[in-house]
C-alpha cells in the first residue's frame, strides 16, 4: 500500500483513541480548576438512549452526529461547550428485554451500556465521557428520589401571585407542605368543605394524624388516589395513557389494556396546565443570570403539546337527580360542559360506568312500565341494579381503545335528572362514551349539537331539540358549531334568556345566571390527566415512602436501594381481574419493613415509571458526581438552559411535558434558575431503508438478502422477496450496526453521508450508492492535499478567485451549521474541493482554512491532514473557527436581469457597485434593449434595484 493512501481505518482508530485518552472534550464548569468564566457557554444535549439489547443501528446516530458537528463547531468558535451523554436504563424496555432473554436486568443493563458506549465512541462523538450518567445507578437515582420527595413535600397554591426574575407575573406556585401546615395550624388557611370531609368532617385543629395525612394528600404534588387505570395484565403493570396505543394495546409488547380501579401514586401535573401552556409562547423567560429567552421549538411540537394539555374552558352545572319519575331525590350531580349555551337542548344525561351515582341502593326504583321507550333493548327480566351492573361489567371488560368510532352503547338507569334552567325531567343513562377521568364523569347530552350524543340518541330513539341556529348551507345531521341560540327563553322571560344571542354571549349570560343562583360556575378542564406514577414492576426507582397501618405515609431516608431479587418478574396474567402483586412485595422482609420513629412501616412496593429518570438528567450532567446535592446552584445557573436539544419527534409530548413539569416545580421551589429547561428543540427525521419480507410476510434480515437486478432474494432459500421501505429498525430487520458500515466505508464517510441525505429534519432513505459517493469525496479531498509519499502537497499563491471562493465557503458553511443545514454545508465543501482538483499544490492558507471547515463534520480525516501539514502544535479542536471576510467574498461582477414592462428581455454583467449613470449607459447600448424600447423618449421610469434587477417602464 502506498504510504499516502487514505487509510481511514488506521486514521480513525488513531484519533478515536487520542480523543478518549486525552479527554479532549472535557468540559470545565464553575468551581473547576482552569474554568474560564469569560468564555460563553453552549449546552448541547442529545436525547439519551435506552441501552437496548440490540444496540444502535445506523438510524440512531443521525441526531447524535448532528449535535456532535454543532458541538465541535461551537467549541472552535470559542464556546465552553457542554456536550454529555448517558443512558436511560430504568424502565420497561430494559426489563422486558431481561425477561425475554432470561437475564437479570441489573446485569443485562450494564452489559448493554458497555456495548452502546463502544458504538458511540466508535462514531467519534465528542462527548465529555467523565459526565456519563446511568439512570439505574444508585448515585443517580438517589437524586431522582430526592426530587420525588421535593414534589411529595410540596403543593400547588393556585392563588399565589408572584414575580420571577424576568419580572413576569405568575399565577400559582409550588409551596412547601410545611408552609401549608403552618398556615393551617395558625388558622390562616381554611380548608374547603371537601377537604374537611376527607379529614373526618371536623376542623384541622381537631384532626388526628391519619386525618391530617388524608387532608394533606389532597394537596401534595405527589398524592395517592383510587383511580381507574390502564391495567395491562400481560405486563403485570399499570400504563399511562401515553403508553397505550389507539388500539388499546400496550405500546411495549402489544398486550391488551383494561380499565381497572386501583390506588396509585399520582403526580399533579394538571396544576401546571396553564403554565405549561403559557410558557410555550412566552417571549420573556428568565435565563438564570443571563437575560431572557423564548422557546425556539418546532411549531408542530408546540401544537402537539397544546392539544395534549387540551385546555377546555366551560362550565359546571348542577342537576338534581331522583329515582324514577316520581321517586325520592338522591342529591346533586355535576356535569361539565363546554357549551352551557345548549342547556335547553339537553334531552338526557349520561354518566360513566364507574360513576358513584350508580351504587345499587340508588338504583332501587321499581322497574317501570315495559313500554317506556327508554328501556329499548334492555332486559326487563333483570332488576334495575342488575341491568346497570351487567353493563358496568361489560364495560370493564372492554379494552381501553380511545376509539371515537366505536358504536355507542348504554342502558337506562331508571334515574331522572332535573335541568336547573327549565326544571324539565330528563332520563339518566350509563354509557361508556363518557369517561370517569374527564370533567365530572357525567354529562348533559345535547344530541342536536354534540356528535357523540347524537349517535347515542339515534341508537336509542331519544328526543333531539335544536337550540343553535344552523348555517343556511348546513347539510343534514348534528351541527356542533356556534350560532344564534334558538328554542331557549326569549329576552325578559328568565335569567337564562338567551334566544337571539350569539354563542359566546349566550354562554356568558347562562354562566352568570347559574353562578348567581348557585347552580353552577365557570371552570376550565384539561385533557391532560394527572400523571399516574406507580408501576407494578421491579426495574425502576423505588419510591422513598413507607406507610403505617393507619394509612399515614412518611418520606424515608434516601437512597432507597432496589433490593437484589432473583425473581424480578411481575405477576402477569391473561385475567384482567387477577390480583395486583408488584415484584417488590416478594422482596425480603428486612427490606420491606422498617422502623420509623418507633413505628413499624412498610415500604412502598411500586416503583417509578420509566420517564422519571429522563425528567431531570440534563441537570445532573451539569454536576454529575456531586454527592451532596442533585446539582450545584452555581453550576446550574451557569449552564442552564440547554441551548440545543436534539432528538426524535416521538418524544414531543411524553418526555418533554414531564420534564417541563418537574422543571417548573423545581423552579418554583428555588432549585433551578430557569422556568424552562430546553431553549431550542430540534427533531431529526428518521432514516428509512428497504425492507424485505417472504411469502408468509415474515421480515428477512437485510443481511440475508441478495439484490439481483433490483429484486431481493433470500440468500439461503433463493426465494424472491417482497421489497418495501420502512423506518430502519428491529421491527423490519432492516438496520445495520454503525460499526459494520464504519468498518467498510469509514466513520467520517458515514457521518457525512448521514448528514448529506437531506435536510436534518426530513425522513430519508438509506442508500449504499450514496455512501460510496461520499467516500469518493473524502478520497479526492485526501489526494488534493496529501502526496503519494504521505507528505502534504502545499504551496503556491492563491488566485483571487480561489480566495473569494474560500471566503464564500467559510461564510456559507458557518451559516449552514449554525442553522443545522448540515447537508448544504457539506455541499459547499464538496464544491470547494472540486476547485482544488486541478491544482498541483494547494496554497497553505487555503488548505488550512478548508481543513478547519471540515473538522466538525469529518473530524478524523481533518485531524490527520492537519497533523500531516505540520500544524499540530496547536490542536485542531482549539485552532479556532475560520473568519469569513465579506469583502473578500464579494463577487467583482454581478449579472442583472433586465425587464421591460415586467417582461424579461435580457441580462447584463457589470462590476459590483457600478454607478447608476454608467449602468444606464451600458443598458442602452444593448441590442435587445434597443429592440424592445425603440424610443427612449417614451420611457416613464428606469428603475435600478442595486445588485438585483433593472426595470424599464415604457
Ligand atoms: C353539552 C354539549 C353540547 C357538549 C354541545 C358539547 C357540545 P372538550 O372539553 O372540548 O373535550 N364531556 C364532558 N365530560 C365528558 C366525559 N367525562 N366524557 C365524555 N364526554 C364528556 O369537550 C367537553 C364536552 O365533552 C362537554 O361539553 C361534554 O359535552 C362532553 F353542543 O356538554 B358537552
Amino acid at each position: 500500500m502506498n504510504q499516502g493512501a487514505y487509510d481511514f481505518r488506521r486514521i480513525e482508530d488513531k484519533w478515536r483513541q487520542h480523543w478518549l485518552q486525552n479527554k479532549t472534550f472535557k468540559t470545565l464548569g464553575p468551581g473547576d480548576e482552569g474554568f474560564d468564566p469569560e468564555a460563553p457557554k453552549c449546552y448541547i444535549l442529545d436525547m439519551f438512549p435506552y441501552p437496548s439489547g440490540s444496540g444502535l443501528h445506523i438510524g440512531h446516530p443521525k441526531g447524535y452526529i448532528a449535535s456532535d458537528i454543532y458541538s465541535r463547531y461551537k467549541r472552535m468558535q470559542g464556546f465552553n461547550v457542554l456536550h454529555p451523554m448517558g443512558f436511560d436504563s430504568f424502565g420497561l424496555p430494559a426489563e422486558q428485554y431481561a425477561i425475554e432473554n432470561n437475564v437479570h436486568p441489573a446485569i443485562v443493563t450494564e452489559e448493554n451500556i458497555a456495548a452502546i458506549r463502544k458504538q458511540l465512541e466508535f462514531l467519534g462523538l465528542s462527548y465529555d465521557w467523565d459526565r456519563e450518567l446511568v439512570t439505574s445507578r444508585e448515585d443517580y437515582y438517589r437524586w431522582t428520589q430526592w426530587i420525588f420527595l421535593q414534589l411529595f413535600d410540596s403543593y400547588f397554591d393556585p392563588d399565589y401571585t408572584w414575580e420571577d426574575q424576568a419580572g413576569r407575573t405568575l399565577q400559582g406556585k409550588a409551596c412547601t407542605i410545611a408552609e401549608l401546615i403552618a398556615a393551617l395550624d395558625q388558622g390562616q388557611y381554611a380548608l374547603s368543605p371537601a377537604d374537611r370531609e376527607v379529614g373526618g368532617g371536623g376542623e384541622w385543629a381537631h384532626m388526628d394524624p391519619a386525618q391530617r395525612a388524608a387532608v394533606l394528600n389532597n394537596y401534595r404534588l405527589v398524592y395517592q388516589r383510587q383511580v381507574t387505570v390502564n391495567w395491562c395484565p400481560g405486563l403485570g403493570t399499570v400504563l399511562s395513557n401515553e403508553e397505550v396505543t389507539v388500539e388499546g394495546k400496550s405500546e411495549r409488547g402489544d398486550f391488551p389494556v383494561f380499565q381497572r380501579p386501583l390506588k396509585q401514586w399520582i403526580m399533579r401535573i394538571t396544576d401546571y396546565g396553564d403554565r405549561l401552556l403559557a410558557d410555550l409562547d412566552d417571549e420573556n423567560l428568565p435565563d438564570g443570570c443571563k437575560g431572557t429567552f423564548k422557546l425556539d421549538w418546532p411549531e408542530a411540537v408546540k401544537i402537539m403539546q397544546r392539544n395534549w394539555i387540551g385546555r377546555s374552558p366551560g362550565a359546571e352545572v348542577q342537576f338534581t337527580v331522583k329515582q324514577g319519575d316520581t321517586g325520592p331525590e338522591l342529591g346533586e350531580i355535576t356535569v361539565f360542559t363546554t357549551r352551557p349555551d345548549t342547556l335547553f337542548g339537553a334531552t338526557f344525561m349520561v354518566v360513566a360506568p364507574q360513576h358513584p351515582l350508580l351504587q345499587a341502593e340508588n338504583l332501587a326504583a321499581a322497574w317501570p312500565d315495559d313500554t317506556d321507550p327508554r328501556w329499548k333493548g334492555a332486559n326487563s327480566q333483570l332488576g334495575l341494579a342488575q341491568a346497570v351492573a351487567a353493563y358496568q361489567d361489560w364495560a370493564a371488560g372492554q379494552t381501553a381503545a380511545h376509539d371515537e368510532q366505536r358504536e355507542k352503547t348504554g342502558v337506562f338507569t331508571g334515574l331522572t335528572a332535573i335541568n336547573p334552567v327549565n326544571g324539565s325531567s330528563i332520563p339518566v343513562f350509563v354509557a361508556d362514551y363518557v369517561s370517569m377521568d374527564y370533567g365530572s364523569g357525567a354529562i348533559m347530552a345535547v344530541p342536536a349539537h354534540d356528535d357523540r350524543d347524537h349517535e347515542f340518541a339515534q341508537a336509542l330513539g331519544l328526543p333531539i331539540i335544536e337550540v343553535v341556529q344552523k348555517p343556511a348551507d348546513f347539510a343534514e345531521g348534528c351541527y356542533s358549531g356556534q350560532g344564534i341560540s334558538i328554542n331557549s327563553p326569549a329576552q325578559g322571560n328568565s335569567p337564562f334568556a338567551i334566544t337571539g344571542l350569539e354563542t359566546v354571549q349566550a354562554q356568558e349570560r347562562i354562566v352568570e345566571a347559574l353562578e348567581q343562583q348557585g347552580l353552577g360556575r365557570a371552570t376550565v378542564n384539561y385533557k391532560l390527566r394527572d400523571w399516574i406514577f406507580s408501576r407494578q414492576r421491579y426495574w425502576g426507582e423505588p419510591m422513598p415512602l413507607a406507610s403505617g397501618k393507619d394509612g399515614t405515609v412518611e418520606p424515608v431516608d434516601i437512597p432507597v436501594t432496589l433490593p437484589p431479587m432473583d425473581d424480578f418478574r411481575p405477576a402477569t396474567s391473561t385475567d384482567p381481574k387477577a390480583p395486583v402483586a408488584p415484584p417488590l412485595s416478594r422482596a425480603p422482609a428486612q427490606w420491606r419493613q422498617l422502623d420509623f420513629e418507633g413505628r413499624s412501616l412498610t415500604r412502598e412496593l411500586n416503583v417509578m415509571p420509566q420517564w422519571a429518570g429522563s425528567c431531570w438528567y440534563y441537570l445532573r450532567f451539569i454536576d454529575p458526581s456531586n454527592e451532596n446535592g442533585f446539582c450545584e446552584p452555581e453550576k446550574e445557573q451557569w449552564f442552564m438552559p440547554v441551548d440545543l436539544y436534539i432528538g426524535g419527534a416521538e418524544h414531543a409530548v411524553l418526555h418533554l411535558l414531564y420534564a417541563r413539569f418537574w422543571h417548573k416545580a423545581l423552579f418554583d421551589l428555588g432549585h433551578v434558575s430557569t422556568p424552562e429547561p430546553f431553549k431550542k428543540l430540534f427533531n431529526q427525521g428518521m432514516i428509512t431503508a428497504d425492507a424485505f419480507a417472504d411469502s408468509r410476510g415474515t421480515y428477512i434480515d437485510i443481511r440475508q438478502v441478495e439484490i439481483r437486478q433490483g429484486e431481493g432474494y433470500h440468500r439461503q432459500s433463493g426465494e424472491k422477496l417482497q421489497r418495501f421501505s420502512g423506518k430502519m429498525g428491529k421491527r423490519y430487520k432492516n438496520g445495520l450496526p454503525p460499526e459494520e458500515v464504519g468498518e467498510e466505508y469509514g466513520v467520517d464517510t458515514l457521518r457525512l453521508y448521514e448528514m448529506y441525505m437531506g435536510p436534518l429534519e426530513a425522513s430519508t432513505p438509506w442508500s449504499m450508492e450514496g455512501i460510496r459517493g461520499m467516500q469518493r469525496f473524502l478520497q479526492r479531498l485526501w489526494r488534493n492535499l496529501v502526496a503519494q509519499d504521505g507528505t502534504a502537497q502545499l504551496g503556491g499563491e492563491a488566485t483571487p478567485q480561489l480566495q473569494r471562493l474560500l471566503h464564500q465557503t467559510i461564510l456559507r458553511v458557518g451559516e449552514d451549521i449554525e442553522h443545522l443545514r448540515i447537508n448544504t454545508a457539506i455541499a459547499g465543501l464538496i464544491e470547494f474541493n472540486n476547485q482544488l482538483v486541478s491544482l498541483e499544490r494547494v496554497p497553505s492558507e487555503i488548505a488550512r482554512q478548508f481543513i478547519l471547515l471540515l473538522a466538525p463534520l469529518a473530524p478524523h480525516i481533518a485531524a490527520e491532514i492537519w497533523t500531516i501539514c505540520g500544524w499540530a502544535q496547536e490542536s485542531i479542536e482549539e485552532a479556532g473557527w475560520p473568519r469569513g471576510d465579506q469583502e473578500l467574498a464579494r463577487e467583482e461582477t454581478v449579472v442583472l436581469p433586465i425587464q421591460v414592462n415586467g417582461k424579461m428581455r435580457g441580462k447584463i454583467e457589470v462590476p459590483v457597485g457600478i454607478e447608476e449613470a454608467d449602468l444606464k449607459e451600458q443598458v442602452w447600448a444593448l441590442d435587445t434593449v434597443k429592440h424592445h424600447v425603440p424610443d427612449p423618449g417614451a420611457v416613464k421610469r428606469f428603475i435600478v434595484v442595486p445588485g438585483r434587477i433593472v426595470n424599464i417602464v415604457v
